[in-house]
């Protein structure tokens, strides 16, 4: 058992490891006080929650109740690790506040009720706007964090029995780009890379990913090669000096929102100096010379300027890019929640391309995800997308849905592509969509603008479903709220970011009359009467082992073909990764070896779109561009992002996480140790912008941007100056006093998305600071527990 202060240090000690070798095993546990191995009764196998790396773990068990947990040593993922949230964040399951039972409201306030009840309403309201409207009344807005058997389902009942095409997931405002990139490069969604990718590479570049603080075991795992022999040399892109930026060889910090003008200049670079392998792109890839031409002006000069970072820089981390023998790459928020997110992310897939680093160790290329569970919102269909990656506007892939579903081809909308989140809620602000279903998301707090949005969600006219483990902000302005059993509560599988399959055991009952998701769509389903064309019951299932046999049947000659799986298989061992058939076994490691993409027109997940206007192109011109199925190199120009720092906003605001909290604290601020280590919201300014504004560390501070304000205590880094940098964690609810505090990021952020993937704009948008009030004696309002260490330790 580990004995170090796991708030201090989030990512432990080290157990070295180098090029090649396999990483050594750590098993880290935590239990509660005053309880040992010896008291408990049963470990109960699952994995990690609050973040996509997947580490897997075993549930501590003693009378009934969660004690604690144990990472599974035996796993590919985490080889027995755990990250902090992972080792506290159980907790909240037994928070006192957990809801219990449905809730109505009665008279302009929400009452508990039966299940009957509850149900009934939604039945009755969903009948009447069936009648009345149609389809497209109704519209579902999901998660990133339930199970896929969860998603599944809910995408059969949306997509096939009721017909709608308003159906999305939070994974819009978090993995959508990730799936955009992917499509547009490779022709389908699925991550090509794998986490041993780390144990093989020697160079490592983390594009507006903060990994250290964001996936704490996968940073650990890079810790211990650099503390090995024959080290990787680490690229971090990030305007802001995270650990990541600290570990690296090179350290970009470009303007916010300049990622393209950047990838250019490095690609522009890497073309120029010859590092790339012709071979590789004239048997694999179609249109390189378009992206060289578009690349012809993207000197590092230019893109110097634009960025904001020395050209010498750049062709520096060009080089290291470009003559990496393995490289490693890695992209996140700080690219997908950007302006041009598709573009930028794409350009990252360039790079592979260009270089031939695909498909084998160490030249992995890993558009992440960020929630537990995105993939399979992603893969199940819950995302608006067709469920098993199927293109919607392929005839022959919505006909194996409508055979697999028995349903009538045009009763599953197929018209024009799904609906994404923001034109949902755009929807539901003009009233079109009158009944909103929220599972597992708490879009009043994560959401960008949230005074329009809290507007949107408190109509009248609207009938507001939400589905939470907690009276959450948007749970409070809902008409009907379902009390929820989650992890560690019941059964399911869930699948990480590099395409690992886990299986997540139920350990204990969940509190009162709370139900497992699958059970509540499932009972919806029944009490709809949903039937398909020959009058069974749709869908068929009725349990999670059961609906996970009905999906494998719709991944079956897809790319994430889960086939060869079963529950049997995931219990006990490791997880293992998709796709798994009758001849891969033991799952695939790598998509993608030897240049075989998934693009080929009959069988691609998309044909593209136009990656600055979003325009799907149309099938005829994939066909005539790409009729081999080869892996697609797109260009793209550089554009500014909408808004810009100005005399009266001179900031640029990006907004993102800390390594204590998981979004809107739902969970992690129930536990703690991991709420004592972040309290309260902060916001990050650079010293000399600090002095300019007379503002010392401590201060309170206003931050405010065109649509909205908050007050934060001054945290000063070494941020790039002109930067505001403030966490998106906290929404109005505080678990201290109850009191309601107007402090979320997104009161400050814009409506706006990338044309590409949809994915809103949480990282670009103009602000001004002011100070408000002098500084406070609580220091932890000033730094984090690993900061203060690590300032500790070298003084
Ligand atoms: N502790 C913790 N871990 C989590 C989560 C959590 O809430 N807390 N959430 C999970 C989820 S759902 C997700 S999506 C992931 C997100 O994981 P990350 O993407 O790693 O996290 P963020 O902090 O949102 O953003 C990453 C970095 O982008 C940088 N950035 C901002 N603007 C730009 C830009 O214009 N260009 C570049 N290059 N960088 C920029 C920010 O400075 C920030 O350090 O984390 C997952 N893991
Ligand atoms: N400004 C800014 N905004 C952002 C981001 C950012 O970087 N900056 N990041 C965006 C990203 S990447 C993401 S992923 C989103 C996250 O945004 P949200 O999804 O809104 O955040 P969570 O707090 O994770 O909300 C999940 C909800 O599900 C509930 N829940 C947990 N387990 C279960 C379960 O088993 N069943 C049910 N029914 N409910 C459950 C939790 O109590 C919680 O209310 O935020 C986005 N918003
Ligand atoms: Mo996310």
């Amino acid at each position: 058992m580990t004995t170090v202060n796991r708030i201090t240090e989030p990512w432990g000690e080290r157990t070295p490891f180098s090029r090649g070798e396999r990483w050594p095993v750590r098993v880290d546990t935590h239990l509660a006080d005053g309880v040992s191995d010896a008291d408990v009764d049963a470990w109960v196998q699952s994995a990690s929650l609050l973040h996509s790396n997947g580490d897997a773990m075993d549930i501590a068990v003693k009378d009934g109740s969660i004690v604690g947990v144990r990472g599974r040593a035996d796993d590919r993922v985490n080889h027995g690790r755990l990250g902090p949230k992972d080792l506290y964040g159980w907790q909240a399951n037994a928070s006192r506040d957990r809801l219990t039972t449905p809730l109505i409201r009665v008279d302009g306030e929400l009452v508990e009720t039966d299940w009957d009840t509850a149900m009934n309403r939604i039945v009755d309201r969903s009948r009447a706007l069936l009648d009345e409207q149609g389809p497209s009344a109704l519209g579902f807005y999901t998660s990133g964090q339930l199970f896929l058997e969860e998603y599944y389902t809910l995408g059969v009942i949306a997509h096939g029995a009721i017909g709608t095409n308003h159906v999305d997931g939070n994974t819009r405002l978090c993995t959508a780009t990730a799936a955009e990139a992917l499509k547009e490069s490779f022709g389908c969604d699925g991550q090509p890379g794998s986490y041993t990718d780390v144990d093989h590479a020697d160079v490592i570049a983390l594009f507006g990913h903060n990994v250290a603080e964001t996936q704490t075991v996968l940073w650990s795992r890079i810790l211990d090669r650099l503390a090995g022999e024959d080290p990787p040399r680490i690229l971090c892109v990030d305007p802001r000096p995270t650990p990541v930026a600290r570990a690296a060889t090179i350290h970009l910090a470009p303007l916010p929102g300049t990622n393209v003008a950047l990838m250019n200049g490095l690609l522009h670079h890497v073309i120029a100096s010859g590092w790339i392998d012709k071979d590789y792109i004239d048997a694999h890839t179609v249109g390189f010379d378009e992206l060289s031409s578009r690349l012809a002006d993207y000197t590092p000069e230019r893109v110097a300027d634009i960025c904001g970072v020395s050209a010498d820089d750049i062709r520096s981390a060009a080089e290291l890019v470009g003559t990496a023998d393995r490289l490693l790459s890695t992209v996140l928020q700080g690219f997908y929640q950007s302006h041009q997110a598709t573009a930028a992310a794409v350009q990252v897939n360039n790079l592979h391309l260009l270089r031939g680093m695909l498909g084998k160790p160490g030249c992995g290329l890993l558009q992440m995800n960020g929630q537990p569970t995105a993939e399979n919102t992603r893969e199940c269909g819950a995302d608006g997308d067709l469920a098993g990656f199927r293109n919607w506007s392929n005839d022959t892939h919505v006909q194996q849905l409508s055979q697999l579903w028995n349903l009538e081809m045009h009763s599953i909308p197929h018209y024009s592509p799904p609906t994404h989140a923001m034109q949902i809620f755009r929807y539901v602000e003009q009233g079109s969509i009158r009944m909103l279903w929220v599972s597992a998301t708490n879009p009043a707090v994560s959401l960008p603008e949230l005074s329009r949005i809290r507007s949107i969600l408190s109509q009248q006219r609207l009938f507001l479903v939400v589905q939470d483990i907690f009276l959450t902000e948007t749970a409070e302005l809902a008409d009907v709220v379902l009390p929820a059993a989650t992890w560690g509560e019941k059964l399911g599988t869930f699948t990480n970011a590099d395409r690992t399959v886990h299986l997540s055991d139920k350990a204990v009952e969940p509190p009162g009359h709370a139900r497992a998701d699958l059970d509540i769509f499932l009972d919806y389903a029944r009490r709809m009467d949903f039937r398909d064309k020959d009058d069974n019951p749709l869908p068929h299932w009725q349990d999670p082992e059961s609906a996970f046999e009905a999906w494998k049947k719709a991944s079956a000659g897809r790319p994430c073909d889960y086939t060869g799986l079963t529950y049997a298989q995931l219990r006990g061992g490791s997880g293992i990764q998709w796709p798994c058939t009758a001849d891969r076994p033991n799952g695939t490691e790598r998509l993608y070896e030897n240049g075989q993409f998934a693009a080929s027109p009959d069988y691609c997940e998309s044909y593209g779109k136009d990656l600055v206007t979003g325009t799907p192109v149309e099938p005829t011109e994939y066909r005539a561009m790409n009729p081999d199925g080869k892996a697609i190199f797109k260009a793209a120009e550089y554009l500014p992002p909408h808004e810009r720092p100005s005399v009266e906003y001179p900031f640029a605001l990006i907004t993102g996480r800390t390594l204590y909290h998981f979004h809107t604290r739902t969970k992690t601020a129930r536990a703690p140790q991991l709420q004592a280590a972040a309290p309260q919201v902060w916001v990050e300014m650079s010293a000399g912008d600090a002095r300019e504004h007379q503002i010392s560390e401590g201060d309170l501070a206003r931050v405010r941007s065109p649509r909205g304000h908050i007050d934060a205590r001054v945290r000063i880094t070494d941020i790039r100056p002109g930067v505001l940098f403030v966490p998106f964690h906290y929404g109005y609810w505080d678990s201290h006093d109850g009191g309601r505090h107007e402090r979320a990021a997104n009161e400050m952020t814009i409506t706006d998305w990338d044309p590409a993937s949809k994915q809103p704009i949480f990282k670009t948008s103009a602000a001004d600071i002011d100070r408000v009030a002098g500084s406070s004696d609580d220091t932890t309002a000033t730094r984090s527990p690993f900061e203060k260490s690590r300032n500790e330790a070298r003084s």
